[in-house]
């Protein structure tokens, strides 16, 4: 296939011995609160995972939070687990490629987010172990990616309205409203009636049920790209049902832990749209396997985000140079969440709403070591016996 990601055939194999892993919380204020439906945080407590291997040294990045809100991960849970299990799998035997690290951390159940933080770093190892950037090594086409940004509730109308205003003037391509029951319809709709021409779509973080159709079915008026997991954040039948019964296309967020249920929700037209996101299905192996996947039945994806550091936002930037990530991303720019990032230079949003892929070797951006060092709060460091 000529437009699969590569999985496979990543140039030669190597064999890599990994000889440590560091798990390191990093704690970075935000510039203002983030609100969804399930919750609000004013900071963001980053969990970077680092592989030693032959003078090298591979970034990756654990999307999870402090609160088992989004998902059941937390920081605390995927410290223990990588801790306990999956730093001393990788600390084995010599790993040669992405299948080799995905097969090692198969065999524990769950913790999707833990594992793409061990897959994340090792694919930045391996990309400088063949001289590549990220983005080449997975396949990726794209020299810039398009962008959107995710707007949280807001305290008032009008403060969401000055957001909305000052992300189109930066260029923004895509406005995804979070919505709520009692901050939906009518914020969509005033939005609408100022702005009718944008990319506009709303998500919900599983805040509605089935019951909720008719109340649903109103956010037809309003010419949305879609509607993101309205629904329980494990469901696929019942999405299936609204899908049924909207006019607007459904995008799964949560429900999607991997490809098993990408395939499941395509095959039951539970979502005519999916966002991929690195951590939550367990790393780039899954990825791009949904990738495939939707690229195969013409299903668009899209970047998803968590509000990652720039070195999650590094690797979500080479995920979404895929040619099957046809909708613009929530991957903004460095200075939409925090007054300063871990990575020079941070990443930037063009007047055009784009981001620059980078094609140099690696992760693409250094790490601003004196910040990193700065706001650390917990510094692990496990090596072999
Ligand atoms: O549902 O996409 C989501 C942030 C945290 C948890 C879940 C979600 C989000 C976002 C923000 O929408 C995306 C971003 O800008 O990183
Ligand atoms: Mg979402």
């Amino acid at each position: 296939m000529m437009h699969a990601s590569k999985i496979s055939d990543q140039a030669t194999p190597t064999q890599i011995e990994v000889e440590g892993v560091e798990i390191r919380l990093v704690r970075l204020p935000l510039i203002e609160p983030f609100e969804t439906s399930f919750g609000k945080i004013d900071s963001r407590l980053i969990f970077l995972v680092s592989l030693n291997a032959g003078g090298l040294k591979g970034w990756g990045e654990v999307v999870a939070s402090e609160q088992p809100l989004y998902s059941y991960e937390t920081v605390g849970t995927a410290f223990h687990v990588i801790k306990d299990f999956l730093a001393p799998a990788v600390l084995g035997e010599p790993l040669t490629d992405l299948a080799s690290l995905a097969q090692r951390l198969s065999r524990f159940r769950g913790h999707n987010m833990a594992k793409a933080g061990l897959e994340l770093a090792f694919m930045n190892l391996l990309a400088q172990v063949n001289k590549k950037s990220l983005a080449a090594l997975i396949g990726g086409e794209r020299k810039r990616v398009a962008v959107g940004v995710s707007l949280g509730i807001q305290p008032t109308l009008s403060q969401l309205l000055r957001r909305v205003e000052r992300y189109l003037d930066l260029g923004y391509q895509r406005i995804k409203l979070k919505i709520k029951p009692g901050w939906d319809n009518h914020v969509v709709f005033e939005v609408r009636r100022l702005y009718p021409n944008i990319l506009l779509s709303v998500d919900a973080n599983s805040a509605y049920t089935l019951a909720d159709v008719d109340h649903l079915r109103r956010l037809d008026d309003f010419d949305l790209l879609m509607i993101e997991q309205p629904l329980q954040s494990d469901d696929i039948v019942d999405h299936a049902e609204l899908q049924k019964r909207l006019k607007t296309s459904l995008c799964l967020d949560e429900s999607i832990t991997g490809q098993r249920q990408a395939k499941a929700a395509l095959d039951l037209e539970s979502c005519r749209i999916i966002n991929i996101k690195i951590g939550r299905v367990g790393g780039y192996s899954e990825a791009l396997a949904i990738h495939d996947l939707c690229a195969a039945r013409s299903i668009p994806v899209w970047c998803g985000g968590m509000l990652e550091s720039g070195i999650g936002r590094a690797h979500n930037i080479a995920l979404a140079s895929l040619h099957g990530f046809t909708l613009p991303g929530d991957i903004s720019a460095s200075s939409r969440y925090f007054e300063r990032d871990l990575i020079s230079p941070e990443v930037t949003v063009a007047s055009d709403g784009t981001v620059t892929v980078p094609e140099t070797i690696g992760l693409g951006f250094e790490i601003d070591s004196f910040f990193l060092e700065r706001q650390t709060e917990t510094r692990v460091y496990l090596s072999r016996k």
